[in-house]
């Protein structure tokens, strides 16, 4: 076998709904559980190649797995070369365009691709881009928290080794963010970084009054006060704001990314790999971070981003916000606060019993 020459023959789409450690609570809403489709190529060498995107909402599954196994014919007996394969997808969706559903597949199958690389040199993902496999720092992502009832759980995850976590607000008026802002950062103490995620949530007008109360607890970041696509808004609150504006999971290419950073409106960026455009968007959008000197943190996807964050120049933190710990032989590993990156591949195995378990 030619390690570098495999070609398509068949790709496979599951839909799943895993269980999470915990919901993930958010000021727009709560996912209970995580509706995942789990993408499985194979070569006609006998290489797989795998990875998973994330729905959101069990609705999102059936149309995902219908549109991810219709692309297989467009796969079949081409060369498992990630950069070309998503070129032809890009030209053949000019005319439909790959924001929401198309760009999550289509970032599914390049991550698959990259997997199916990287299991054919028998190396991790982070190698095959020239990197090295080292331990990324990584910070634990909550959902909107209650400060009493959640102690432990953010004290376990100091314990964990954990030197950073997020917890989103905006479930309820400023006081809420207050006090609950100020109970974790009596809980977490002083040395703790601390980041807010609002979700979108908020109109810049409130969002500038909150954030002003709020940066007396020492945030490494606000993230997402205005709606994602309201880039003026987002503009406006970060030029008032006196605590950095994360944004990114929300951006459907690095061209968005580029226009969001120069129009001013986020001073830190975390794009999502599936949104991105897979770990071939990633590459672009980096160079971009680097270019403009932008610390570039990631969002969720935590077994594969470990990947990137390496070989990422201006790599900032890994979000550690695990939705397929349920699925895996081998669930992602924190030591010291820092997610190491597993391969070959992607280094992400199915248990097949567990996926019969969930599966929808
Ligand atoms: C988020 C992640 C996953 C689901 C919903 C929201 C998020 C985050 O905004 O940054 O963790
Ligand atoms: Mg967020």
């Amino acid at each position: 076998m030619n390690a570098l020459s495999l070609t398509v023959r068949s790709l496979t789409a599951r839909p799943v709904i895993a269980p999470l450690e915990r919901p993930i609570r958010t000021a727009v809403g709560t996912i209970p559980a995580a509706p995942l489709v789990l993408i499985d190529l194979m070569t006609n060498e006998g290489v797989p190649g795998r990875a998973y995107i994330f729905g959101y909402m069990p609705a999102a599954l059936a149309p995902l797995v219908r549109f991810l196994s219709d692309m297989e014919s467009h796969l079949k007996g081409k060369l498992v070369a990630p950069v070309e394969r998503m070129r032809d997808f890009t030209r053949m969706f000019r005319l439909l365009g790959r924001q929401g559903l198309v760009g999550m597949a289509l970032s599914g199958i390049d991550m698959a691709l990259w997997d199916a690389q990287g299991r054919a040199l028998g190396v991790p993902v982070a190698r095959l881009l020239g990197g090295d496999a080292t331990p990324v720092p990584a910070y634990d992502s909550f959902g909107i928290v209650d400060p009493a009832a959640d102690r432990k759980a953010i004290e376990a995850s100091l314990d964990r080794g954990f030197q950073a976590i997020k917890i989103k607000i905006g479930g309820g008026d400023l006081d809420r963010d207050t006090a609950t802002v100020a109970a974790v950062r009596d809980i977490v103490g002083p040395d703790v970084t601390l980041m807010v995620d609002y979700n979108q949530s908020l109109t810049a007008v409130d969002a500038i009054h909150r954030i002003d109360a709020l940066a007396r607890y020492d945030l490494a970041w606000v993230e997402e006060p205005v709606p994602a696509e309201d880039i003026r808004s987002q503009a406006r609150v970060r030029a008032a704001s006196p605590v950095p504006v994360q944004s990114g999971e929300n951006w459907w290419s690095p061209a968005e990314m580029a226009t969001a950073i120069e129009a001013g409106a986020s001073d830190l960026a975390m794009p999502d790999l599936m949104r991105i455009g897979g770990i071939t968007g990633w590459l672009s959008a980096m160079g971009y971070a680097d270019g403009a000197g932008i610390p570039m943190s990631s969002h969720a996807f935590v077994e594969a981003t470990a990947h990137v964050m390496p070989v990422t120049p201006t790599a900032h933190w890994l979000e550690f916000l695990d939705k397929a710990c349920t699925l895996l032989t081998e669930p992602a590993v924190v030591e010291n606060g820092a997610v190491l990156p597993r391969g070959p591949g992607l280094g992400m195995d199915w248990d097949e019993a567990a996926v019969n378990r969930y599966l929808q």
